[in-house]
């Protein structure tokens, strides 16, 4: 997914000017990569507060998201530097919503998943977490996407909260919290192959409402 070419200007491009010349018409001719993201996740885990906070969305509902279109925008990171998102839409946590995975997860797209972390230890919680992930699964195998043209995070969110309630809890502690929960989940696929494996990498806890964590989150969309 990654694709990167060196069109900085150099010092030398002033003493040879046709070469400046050639760098400056390719960085306005080529069309800048477009980039799809897609946020699924549990109700009120703060989803809509990702799309906020990346610069898709201009307000977040109190009363909870019923399908907002995210028209494409360009994402800006703190270095200046940005990347242009493909529009989509912004889809509620609950059941009747997971029949969009189907059309969010794409090809080439990157798929977070957000959880609030308060409340990863609820019965109820976390076996619709396994269910979601298995749905996520099932459209990869539907569509035959491999995972090298698909990138996959998990935020568990409220992160703040969560640390006020149990201070003396880790972030590792959490993920190892998180993975007992999703040991048993029942599918082959990727995604639950990661969970069951335990990968730390692709979980995150943080709090979507502060700015650093909302940094981190928009460095490594490439
Ligand atoms: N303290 C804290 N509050 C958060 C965090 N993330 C989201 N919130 C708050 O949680 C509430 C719900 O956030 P939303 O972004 O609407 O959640 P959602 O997933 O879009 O909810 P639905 O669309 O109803 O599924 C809002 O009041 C957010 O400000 C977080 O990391 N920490
Ligand atoms: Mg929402």
């Amino acid at each position: 997914m990654a694709q990167s070419s060196d069109n900085s200007i150099k010092w030398w491009d002033f003493f040879f000017p046709p070469s400046l010349l050639l760098k400056l018409l390719r960085l306005f001719i080529t069309p800048k990569k477009a980039t799809s993201i897609a946020v699924l996740g549990m109700k009120g885990s703060g989803k809509s507060t990702l799309w906020k906070g990346l610069g898709g969305l201009k307000v977040v509902k109190k009363s909870g998201t019923s399908l907002d279109r995210i028209p494409s925008f360009t994402l800006v990171r703190d270095d200046g530097s940005s990347v242009v998102i493909n529009e989509t839409i912004d889809i509620g946590g609950e059941d009747s919503y997971v029949k969009y995975y189907d059309e969010l997860v794409t090809s080439n797209c990157f798929v977070y998943y957000v959880a609030d972390a308060t409340k990863i230890q609820e019965y109820q919680y976390y076996r619709k977490i396994r269910s979601d992930l298995r749905k996520i699964d099932s459209v990869l195998q539907k569509k035959s996407i491999t995972p090298d043209q698909f990138g996959f995070k998990i935020l568990l969110s409220h992160y703040d909260e969560f640390k006020k309630k149990t201070p003396d809890c880790s972030k590792e502690e959490l993920y190892r919290i998180f993975f007992d929960k999703m040991a048993s989940i029942k599918s082959n696929g990727y995604v639950s192959g990661l969970v069951r494996g335990r990968k730390t990498s692709i979980i995150r806890a943080v709090n979507l409402t502060k700015k650093p964590d909302i940094s981190v989150i928009k460095n490594e969309i490439i």
